[in-house]
């Protein structure tokens, strides 16, 4: 109930001037959330705001009410709610996170995606957060229903709260390859001869938490029962979990918590069990901010023996990123170059299943330069530089997956088994 009220003042502080000051037609409105009313809100481009409770709030245009209307789809104005009493100036673009997605507008925009892609695209769930939201993955490949012998990538988003970038570049990759495969030959044999596994927002109760309470969140939302909140997704994963106290904590109260142990974390177990059903053959996970590409180990200092290809595959990717705008992701050791971490995606991917395993720190590249605070203008220009070394990502996978295609399901996972690391 605390919680509640400190949340309905807080828009409350956001949102009354939107309505008093700036733009008087507008009205926050809300829906229920239903499997209809979501197919509807699909074809309206609505300012959406958030979602409390099973019901989404909107920012209505007095033609948005009338569309509603018109689609049958009840609602309730609730401005009253959010003005506060005394209205002061603030300005807001267009809701809290401007361009960036919430988790209501990913969902839409990923339903859209395959709604209008349906040969090419699924949105699959693949687990629920914390807080029920749905973790979901969009799936990419030619005869999208079927799942055929073919090498497989996967690229994760948003283990960060606050990195809300670390969003939009896996879902304008995912947009990507639907939107070009008819026309660009080369999308359409990356697609035809691959899945594409895309989870742009692996902490959604996070996000949700960043954008509406406090933007600089970063851990998932786990009550730790002693006054703290939140478990460091990237420090949960099961491989050399909790191997020092230097690359993650075991303080609750610390941006590095690790939780009581490995996978304790339903977000990250959604991505664990994915795994368990797929045999990927690379992954990048995007992260910010540094403007550098990461790969293991991460929990020690030392090269791996995969040390010269992991190398090469990164730094092919930064000599193909930098000509698009001109910015430098240097690749590197995590645990060298960066700094050390335990229970991170990537040593768990690498560790365990052997394949090359990226994490990607999108820009800017210091704190000075923006930190987590990326403008809505440069989202498109961080897309684009990131692109083509998605591309690579995949081709190189297909290029190393035909040995082990021809060979059964069962052979298949006993090459798995022997190429994997110490
Ligand atoms: O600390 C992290 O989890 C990542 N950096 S961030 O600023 N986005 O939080 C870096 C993870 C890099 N991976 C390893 N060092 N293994
Ligand atoms: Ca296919
Ligand atoms: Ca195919
Ligand atoms: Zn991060």
């Amino acid at each position: 109930m605390k919680k509640m009220l400190l949340f309905l003042s807080f828009i409350g502080i956001l949102m009354g001037p939107v309505g008093a000051q700036y733009f008087t037609d507008r009205e926050i409105i809300r829906v229920e959330k239903n499997p209809e009313v979501l197919k509807e809100l699909r074809e309206l481009n609505l300012d959406l705001l958030m979602e409390k409770d099973g019901r989404i709030y909107i920012v209505a245009s007095p033609n948005d009410l009338i569309a509603l209307s018109a689609r049958n789809i009840p609602y309730d104005i609730e401005s009253s709610k959010f003005y506060p009493e005394e209205r002061n100036a603030f300005t807001i673009q267009s809701g809290v996170n401007g361009q960036f997605h919430s988790y209501i507008e990913l969902e839409r925009d990923l339903m859209a995606l395959a709604d209008a892609y349906p040969e090419l695209a699924q949105v699959i769930d693949i687990g629920d957060s914390l807080e029920q939201r749905n973790i979901y993955a969009l799936k990419i490949s030619d005869n999208v229903g079927m799942q055929e012998s073919e090498a497989s990538v996967i690229f994760l988003g948003c283990h960060h709260a606050r990195e809300w970038i670390s969003v939009e570049v896996p879902y304008l990759f995912g947009k990507y390859l639907v939107e070009n495969y008819a026309t660009n030959t080369e999308v359409k044999r990356l697609v035809d001869n691959s899945e594409i596994w895309i989870v742009p927002l692996v902490n959604p109760d996070g996000l949700e938490y960043s954008i509406h309470f406090y933007r600089y969140w970063r851990k998932n939302m786990r009550n730790n029962g002693d006054g703290t909140y939140g478990i460091d997704l990237n420090r949960n994963y099961g491989y050399k979990w909790g191997w020092d106290n230097l690359g993650s904590s075991p303080n609750s109260a610390s941006e590095v918590y690790r939780g009581t142990g490995p996978f304790t974390e339903p977000e990250i177990q959604a991505v664990r069990d994915l795994f368990s059903q797929k045999n990927f053959q690379a992954l990048v996970s995007y992260h910010s901010y540094s403007q550098v590409i990461l790969y293991p180990w991460g929990y020690t200092g030392n090269a791996s023996d995969k040390e010269d290809v992991l190398f090469e595959i990164g730094d092919k990717m930064s000599q193909l990123m930098e000509p698009v705008n001109g910015r430098y992701y240097e690749a590197d050791r995590a645990g060298a170059g960066f700094y050390l971490t335990n229970g991170d995606t990537t040593d768990w991917s690498f560790g365990v299943y052997g394949i090359p395993s990226y994490t990607i720190e999108l820009p800017p590249d210091s704190r000075i330069t923006g930190e987590f605070f990326n403008s809505e203008s440069d989202i498109q220009p961080i897309f684009n530089e990131n692109l083509p070394a998605a591309l690579y990502l995949i081709d190189w996978s297909i290029q190393t997956y035909p040995a082990q295609a021809k060979t059964s399901q069962s052979q298949t996972r006993q090459q798995k088994h022997s190429l994997k690391i110490k």
